[in-house]
């Protein structure tokens, strides 16, 4: 059964009623850290009703905030998605703990951390989920990554990614050439 149309499921680039847009955040600066994004990135798209649109060159980034910790590497990924915001937080987070993930202490080092940075242009002040992240503005690693596969994104409320990034310290992210995300499974 190849090639027949899923209707009940939109392409990449497709967008329907049920559609919306999540741009998501993903670090980890424990373990495989390359490993751990890109099964992190499969597992997203592999979400019901979910697809990953775009993903970023990856980053190595100093770490901000928390205990003296090993850097990270960081990276952004765009999906439709069919799932409202707390189910999707719901399932970004059964994703870190499948990955390992740990709560022990705030802004701590991690297998993995998926946060959401945007859902269409939705805003929230829900502390369970905030929309937009409220330190997005205020990330390189979140909006170097999200600017390089979205030049023209905005970030609701906020303003244009671009300009947020251009007033802010680049010294503590390196894009790595080297390392590269698949959207999908080969
Ligand atoms: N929550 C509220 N809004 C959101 C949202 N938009 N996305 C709530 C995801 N979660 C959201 O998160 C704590 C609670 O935030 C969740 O229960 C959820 O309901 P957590 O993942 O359990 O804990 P955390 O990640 O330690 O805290 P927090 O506040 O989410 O930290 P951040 O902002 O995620 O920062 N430095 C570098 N270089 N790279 C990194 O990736 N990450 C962090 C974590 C710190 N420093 C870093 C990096
Ligand atoms: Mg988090």
């Amino acid at each position: 059964m190849t090639g027949r149309p899923r209707p009940d499921r939109p392409r990449p680039g497709q967008s329907g009623p049920d559609q919306h847009r999540a741009v998501l955040s993903v670090g980890s600066n424990l373990g495989d850290r390359l490993g751990t994004l890109q099964g992190c990135v499969l597992a997203i798209g592999a979400l019901p009703e979910t697809d990953v649109l775009a993903v970023s060159p990856v980053y190595e980034t100093a770490p901000v905030g928390g205990p003296a910790q090993p850097d990270y590497l960081n990276a952004v990924l765009v999906a439709a998605t069919g799932l409202r915001p707390l189910g999707l937080l719901t399932a970004t987070q059964r994703i870190e703990a499948d990955f390992g993930r740990v709560r022990a202490e705030r802004f701590g080092p991690r297998t993995l951390d998926i946060d959401i940075i945007g859902y269409d242009e939705e805003i929230s002040d829900d502390p369970v989920l905030t929309l937009p992240h409220p330190r997005a503005r205020e990330r390189a690693f979140v909006l170097a990554p999200w600017h390089d596969v979205d030049p023209a994104a905005t970030l609701p409320g906020q303003g244009p990614v671009a300009a947020l990034l251009a007033g802010l310290d680049l010294a503590g992210v390196r894009r790595q050439p080297g390392m590269v995300l698949r959207a999908a499974a080969p």
